[in-house]
């Protein structure tokens, strides 16, 4: 065991003083590796602005907006402190800020809120930079008119700005508040309606002023004093919140204070490196995304995103938290209000109306980008371990797959596979020929992985180490000497991602020739960005370290992996001739990572809890932008019995994110080590998505063009059926398909609850369920159930082949599902699966419709100079039509004027037995053309 933690992070062991110092320095580490150590990790109380925000009381200060005025198209005014605490005048003079409103197309208000530059504060404060799409900024519409009205039983007038058709923006002056609301009507979202608004201005240390914090052996200097800010937000006729990744929990957020609740930890938004989380907690993991959603039946959806980058807390108020305060709110509407609560930054706010559940992340993603499209390959299966040993190993693995025809696209390498954790480098005495591997994968149709982390070894014969230091690239400490750390590494430091200079530099490091041993079929995975430090404060970066013109590590901590992501990215679309579209897997995530890559959900285990709650954590994501994302098949610690394993397959195929990945302690547990019987189930659970892999890479484009995640909860499918608004097992892949996951052990039944009037139709045996209904269905271990919607199309490819590229001249199968009106949609994209000429109309793009007894195939790509660029030979080899009522015996396809063989039989394959359905045989339409197939 000690050679093997010596090994792992590199410790010199040649001087036993400096081995038992180093080995102490990184026991906190090693000692959370083997569980989750709570006490590493500051709760709220532990958190002085938290503590501080947390125990005020509703109006315990207030502000009032003074000049309200129009401006450059925004209403700006200032906001001045009426607190009865301040003594002076001189203090009121000082504490004054600036607000200003501004409305975008598509019924977006921005508010923003931010120290007076013109009273000198001691520097900047930080705002997010790139993350908002310079595309957005341009959607803003220009506000001519401000209209003043006293609200209601309201003291002081409000300002009031229009918002969208039927919706408005008001600013109460006095105390002020900011909301949206329906015209003249119902309020939407509003912001300080409970007056928790403060905001702690930079300060000058005068003598004696003592602002460190300190925790478990850290110091925080905080050269400018507490800087945090709070403020609390109402979601109205909302029956629940969602978002704020990311933690293991319920995807409906669950009151963390308020009577009658069982009192817990603040959400936490802090990217961190959790070793062994647990599955149900409040605890911030590795990415923060500071977006909530509400949804309830009355009215819909609508959200509320922060973009702060600062660590962030927010309780979720249970009813009656306000009761003694004596603020009165409209009765009428129900209303689920939230604290909020950030370290630094500013007010840079976002108040999405919907009303729809796909309108709010339509806002959200025109504000932060839809999610990258990715190449087709990334959507299959991806085989990985820390760690495939060597190029035996690597060969082996690979070579069993086709051995037990299992197809896979993706194998990746972990740490190991570097010299000595220099990350661009390789170690030549496992792996003495990569370029060799990555061509033997590759003439499979199969790609390569390897691992870049951020930390950079403190090595002076290290080239990226050298290069850094002379251009003075890395991150600084409190200091100003360049911050070292410890990494897997050993002695590490950190770029400065902040900077783009620097980012562009990085990027250069991905290129063939500076990336030695890498070829066009390799791809990369960012690890340990939160950043991780094993030896620094909650195992990241101290807070007080220097960025860029002084930015303090703690105002922008949150988005340090997302530059790191992007820059990653970056570095992969500039390679060679440019034209591949990048993979990048990252383990932190910020809001606008989606544009960068896929995410996954860290270092679970491999238990049913952490099955379980891999659902409402990869749904949360999507609904947060990150539609990429999935969890470690298998867990990543541990050893899942046979059973888990299988299940995990069974759910993890409908993963966006398809990866099976595992602990280097862990059994080896590749598919066919398991037996016979549970190589076929896994088999076959990778074989659906490979079957899918059409209508996943549809969904993708949808969510590229749309936001509209790949994996949606029910509710966003069925937005008024409360059934739906808390279920977290079940989930939707686009629109068309239902899965139930199986969470435990030896189950023999499941309770699904299938929303809408309409039937579904079970994708295994072809039984229709009528929508509406909780159903206890018997399971059995051959597959999870899995259910397609009455009236939609879902494209396949059936055919049996090593990897996706394999598969790229297939023919398709259509599986029609007919409503009760006979009619059923469902569409095709397609594009060449890797280049960026789909951007310019490169691309085939198909709705199919079924209705009056004929299935049309319609153009859905607009008539683009690129579209001719692309064309595809593929057909449709097959149509099978599920629900049909009338007894049609022929196929006519036309223009062709041709018939096509049609077939009542058995909807399965292989057997005789089970409902029935039509099966239109070989009509072979090219997927590129129009055609009408006519039945009769
Ligand atoms: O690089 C090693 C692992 C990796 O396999 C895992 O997926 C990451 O989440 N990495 C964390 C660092 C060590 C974890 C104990």
């Amino acid at each position: 065991m000690k050679m093997e933690m010596e090994r792992q992070i590199g410790i010199p062991n040649r001087n036993p003083a400096v081995f038992v110092f180093l080995l102490l320095l990184v026991s906190c580490q090693l000692c959370s590796v083997v569980s989750w150590k709570k006490e590493e990790f500051r709760n709220c109380n532990q958190t002085p602005f938290c503590k501080r925000a947390r125990g005020r009381k509703p109006s315990s200060s207030s502000f009032a907006a003074h000049d309200v005025s129009i401006s450059d198209g925004d209403l700006t005014a200032r906001l001045v402190p009426s607190d009865k605490t301040l003594e002076d005048q001189d203090q009121i003079q000082i504490k004054q800020l600036i607000l200003t409103l501004s409305v975008y197309q598509d019924g977006i208000l921005r508010l923003r809120i931010d120290e007076d530059p013109k009273l000198d504060p001691p520097k900047k404060r930080f705002e997010v930079p790139d993350v908002v799409m310079p595309e957005f900024l341009s959607k803003k519409l220009w506000l001519q008119r401000l209209s003043t009205e006293t609200i209601g039983g309201d003291a002081s007038p409000s300002s009031i700005v229009y918002l969208l058709d039927g919706y408005e923006a008001v600013l109460r002056h006095d105390p002020f508040e900011v909301y949206v609301r329906k015209k003249g009507g119902n309020r939407v979202v509003s912001m300080n309606s409970h007056g928790l608004f403060d905001f702690e201005l930079l300060r000058v240390k005068k003598d004696g002023e003592d602002w460190e914090e300190r925790f478990k052996g850290h110091t925080d200097t905080r050269p400018f004093g507490p800087q945090s800010i709070s403020f609390d937000v109402s979601f109205y006729d909302a029956d629940h919140v969602y978002g704020i990744p990311e933690r293991a929990t319920s995807f409906a957020l669950k009151p963390t204070r308020g009577p009658g609740v069982e009192e817990s930890e603040p959400y936490r938004l802090f990217n961190l490196d959790v070793f062994e989380y647990i599955h149900d907690s409040p605890f911030g993991l590795y990415g923060s995304i500071p977006l909530m959603i509400s949804h309830g039946k009355s009215r819909g959806t609508s959200g509320f995103f922060w973009l702060n980058a600062a660590e962030m807390q927010i309780d979720v108020l249970g009813t009656g938290w306000d009761a003694e305060s004596g603020i009165s709110l409209p009765t009428s509407q129900s209303r689920i209000d939230t604290h909020w609560m950030s370290e630094a930054g500013i007010v840079d706010a976002f108040f999405f109306v919907g009303p729809g559940p796909k309108d709010v992340v339509r806002q959200y993603t025109s504000v932060t980008g839809t999610p990258a499209m990715p190449q087709l390959f990334a959507v299959a299966y991806h085989q990985c371990r820390w760690n495939y040993r060597d190029e035996e190993d690597v060969e082996q693995v690979d070579s069993k797959f086709d051995e037990h025809d299992i197809p896979y696209d993706v194998l990746w390498l972990d740490i190991e596979h570097t010299d000595g954790k220099r990350y661009f480098t390789w170690d030549r005495m496992l792996f003495p020929h990569p370029e060799e591997m990555q061509r033997k994968l590759a003439a499979k149709g199969r790609h390569l992985v390897t691992i870049v982390d951020p930390h950079i070894k403190r090595d002076d014969s290290y080239f990226l180490h050298k290069e850094a230091t002379e251009k003075q690239y890395y991150v600084r400490d409190a200091t100003g000497k360049d911050y070292d750390g410890w990494c897997w590494s050993g002695s590490s430091s950190y770029l400065d991602m902040l900077r783009p200079e620097i980012r562009s530099w990085w990027a250069e490091k991905f290129s063939f020739e500076n990336y030695v041993g890498s070829t066009p079929s390799l791809y990369i995975w960012n690890d340990m960005n939160e950043p991780s430090v094993f030896n620094g404060p909650e195992v990241t970066m101290p807070r007080d370290a220097l960025h860029v013109e002084g930015v303090e590590h703690r105002e922008l901590h949150n988005a340090y992996g997302y530059y790191f992501h992007m820059a990653t990215a970056d570095g992969l679309v500039k390679r060679g001739d440019g034209r591949d579209r990048p993979f990048v897997l990252s383990r932190a995530v910020f809001a606008g990572s989606q544009r960068h890559g896929a995410v996954w959900t860290g270092d679970n285990s491999a238990d049913w809890d952490h099955l379980r709650v891999s659902v409402p954590m990869v749904l949360t994501l999507g609904l947060t932008g990150i539609s990429f994302s999935g969890a470690d098949v298998g867990g990543f610690f541990g050893n899942p019995e046979p059973e888990l394993l299988v299940r995990w397959y069974q759910l993890g195929a409908y993963y966006p994110f398809f990866r099976a990945h595992a602990h280097h302690d862990t059994k080896r547990r590749e598919p066919w080590l398991f037996g016979e019987k549970n190589t076929e189930r896994i088999r076959e659970a990778i074989h659906t998505r490979y079957m899918l892999l059409p209508y996943f890479y549809t969904l993708f484009r949808e969510a590229n063009t749309t936001g509209v995640p790949v994996i949606r909860p029910l509710w966003m499918e069925f937005p008024s059926e409360e059934a739906t608004f808390s279920n977290d097992e079940a989930f939707m892949i686009g629109s068309s398909l239902l899965v139930q996951g199986i969470y435990t052990e030896h189950a023999r039944h499941a309770s699904v609850y299938l929303p809408g009037k309409e039937l579904w139709y079970d994708t295994k045996t072809g039984v229709a369920y009528k929508g509406g209904k909780t159903y206890k269905l018997d399971v059995n271990e051959e597959s999870i159930p899995a259910f397609q919607r009455a009236g939609t199309i879902i494209p396949r490819k059936d055919r049996f082949r090593r990897s996706s590229t394999q598969m790229v001249n297939d023919p398709y199968t259509l599986v029609i599902a007919l409503n009760s009106s006979q009619a059923a949609e469902g569409e095709l994209y397609v594009d060449d699966g890797r280049s960026f000429g789909f951007q310019e109309g490169a691309y085939i793009h198909r709705r199919f419709v079924f209705s009056d007894g004929k299935l049309t195939s319609v153009n859905m790509a607009p008539a683009a100079p690129g579209q001719n660029q692309f064309s595809s030979e593929c057909v449709i080899e097959r149509i099978i039509l599920q629900g049909l009522s009338t007894g049609q015996k022929s196929a006519l396809i036309e223009p062709a004027n041709q018939k096509a063989e049609i077939e009542l039989g058995p909807l399965l394959l292989h057997s005789k037995k089970g409902p029935t359905a039509i099966t239109i045989r070989k009509p072979n339409v090219r997927i590129a053309d129009d055609w009408v197939i006519k039945l009769f």
